[in-house]
């Protein structure tokens, strides 16, 4: 049958059931970008460019309902409308084309994306707007430099601050959590030191990767994700809880773990959503536990914070789900509280530099500035990693290691620094090599600079079972501390470990 002969076929489709569906499907539409933010599928937001973000995506959703419903509703209706009667065997209608059909198919889809192409740069262009310098990274009235880095597998970040030590030199902050407070601009920027990485928080709805050999930048702006507090200060290796006083009616699951081991275990107390207000009224102590100095009671809150995921989400390998464990992001609730709670301490614990190798060695490790925490387990820092064998005691046991592996090893010192920079030729009986990352002085992989290294080996050699550095059998000649426990000769110690780290250069 040849249709064009015969227009009037064409008209053999009623418009109503079309105008119907249409309605229906606007309807649907409307209605999933009404009720969609009550589903409850994305994240809480907790910054401005997540409302922006998750607008956008709103919208992206009512539109593809409406879709949806036309391209599904059509369907059904043609299979049931146009159903072929029993024993029909013949071809349908040889149906060419409808000029007016193939203008609205054509100009509504492209009048939609080009919409949706506009409105999506509109949001992108805002969420990465470029804000005065001085707006960014306030702290103190201040802004700072803020630097992300990542290595498998963890997140360290980096304050460089406008305070100096007691030595004039500027005080870097280093901490395994990024502290921020509600309103502040964050400008990071971001190093990668080894392979990939990709730093997602998905509360601030922002992600970004981490090239090896390039700094990448991310850009966003905290705000009040209006869910529940926790009380305390997040400062390391401080560790800070807050329990309800006496008077106070409110009772916390939670509290009852604080007789477990205190040292390794922040209890963060969590404020249940309905009660936020009356208790926020309830009367509060905050309580640091200081690992080596015993209690110090306060009555006033340090400061409360919301912890937020930070995630790698770079998922080739476990490890870089790991990532997500070791590091937050610890939100403020304002300026005040986190300079209160956390940058003031950190300031202060840093006027005095490191005096000599084992104390920065303790500083790197216990900051997170390598992602040791990860894999091994070492009490005096609270680490419980267990990948790998634990590093409690090593200073007994790194001279007697030194016999059993490498040939080249001589001292429990030298042996320290091999396993650490050639972990594969120096595995550990029953572990398997290829599972600790190599760290190198310079060039590619896991670049630790030999002060570190120096630093890292006097302080595991430290590490004695009885807790006495003199018991040590790493053959250090210049171990010694004095009777307030400061090395003797730091320069000489720093000047024996560099002759020992040389040697295989
Ligand atoms: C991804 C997990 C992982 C990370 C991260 C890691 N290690 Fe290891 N480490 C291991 C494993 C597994 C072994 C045992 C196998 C071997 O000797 O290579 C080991 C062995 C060691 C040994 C020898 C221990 C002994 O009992 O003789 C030392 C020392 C050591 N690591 C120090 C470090 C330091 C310092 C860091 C951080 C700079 C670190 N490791 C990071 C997994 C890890
Ligand atoms: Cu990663």
């Amino acid at each position: 049958m040849d249709i064009s002969k015969n227009p009037s076929q064409q008209s053999a489709i009623s418009t109503m059931p079309l105008i119907i569906f249409g309605v229906l499907a606007l309807v649907f539409g409307l209605g999933t970008y009404v009720f969609y933010p009550s589903w409850g599928t994305l994240p809480m937001q907790a910054s401005v460019q997540a409302e922006r973000t998750d607008e956008l995506f709103r919208v992206l959703i009512g539109i593809s309902a409406v879709v949806f419903f036309l391209v599904q509703g059509l369907v059904y209706y043609a299979a049931v409308a146009f159903r072929a009667k029993a024993n029909d065997f013949t071809d349908g209608p040889a149906i060419h084309g409808n000029v007016m059909l193939e203008i609205v198919w054509t100009i509504v889809p492209s009048v939609i994306v080009v919409t949706i192409a506009l409105y999506s740069f509109v949001v992108w262009s805002d969420n990465t707007e470029v804000l005065a310098a001085d707006s960014i990274n306030v702290v103190d009235g201040e802004p700072l430099d803020i630097n992300v880095y990542a290595q498998r597998f963890g997140w360290s970040f980096e304050y460089i601050t406008n305070e100096e030590n007691v030595e004039g030199d500027i005080i870097v902050l280093n901490s395994l959590d990024l502290h921020t407070y509600v309103g502040q601009n964050l400008f990071l920027r971001m190093d990668t030191r080894d392979v990939i990485h990709s730093f997602w928080v998905p509360t601030m709805r922002i992600k970004q990767d981490l090239l090896p050999g390039r700094t990448t930048e991310v850009r966003f702006t905290t705000m009040d994700p209006e869910v529940g507090w926790q009380f305390g200060a997040a400062l390391s290796p401080v560790t800070v809880y807050a329990e309800a006083r006496a008077d106070s009616e409110i009772v916390f699951e939670d509290l009852t773990e604080t007789d477990t081991d205190l040292s390794i275990y922040p209890v963060n107390v969590e404020l249940e959503l309905a009660d936020r207000d009356a208790q926020l009224e309830g009367n509060w102590t905050a309580v640091i536990i200081n690992g080596e100095d015993g209690f110090v009671a306060t009555d006033e809150i340090l400061g409360r914070y919301n912890k937020l995921r930070v995630v790698c989400a770079e998922l080739c390998g476990s490890g870089h789900g790991a990532m997500g464990f070791t590091s937050d992001l610890i939100l403020w609730e304002s300026e005040d509280a986190m300079m209160d709670a956390w940058y003031n301490n950190a300031i202060e614990a840093n006027r005095i530099p490191p005096s000599g190798p084992v104390d920065l060695g303790r500083i790197l490790l216990s900051t997170g500035q390598y992602p040791c925490s990860n894999c091994h387990t070492l009490e005096a820092l609270g680490w419980t990693g267990a990948l790998a064998p634990s590093l409690d005691g090593i200073g007994d046991r790194a001279a007697d290691r030194a016999g059993t592996v490498g040939e080249d090893v001589s001292n429990g010192a030298e042996y320290l620094a091999q396993s650490i920079r050639l972990p594969n030729a120096y595995v550990v009986a029953a572990y398997n090599a290829g599972v600790m990352p190599q760290f190198v002085t310079d060039g590619a992989g896991s670049v630790m600079p030999q002060e570190d290294l120096n630093a890292i080996v006097a302080y595991l050699c430290t590490q004695t079972t009885s807790g006495d550095a003199a018991d040590s059998t790493c053959n250090l000649e210049n171990l010694n501390f004095n009777e307030e426990g400061r090395l003797e000769d730091k320069d000489a110690l720093e000047a024996e470990l560099t002759d020992i780290t040389d040697e295989y250069e």
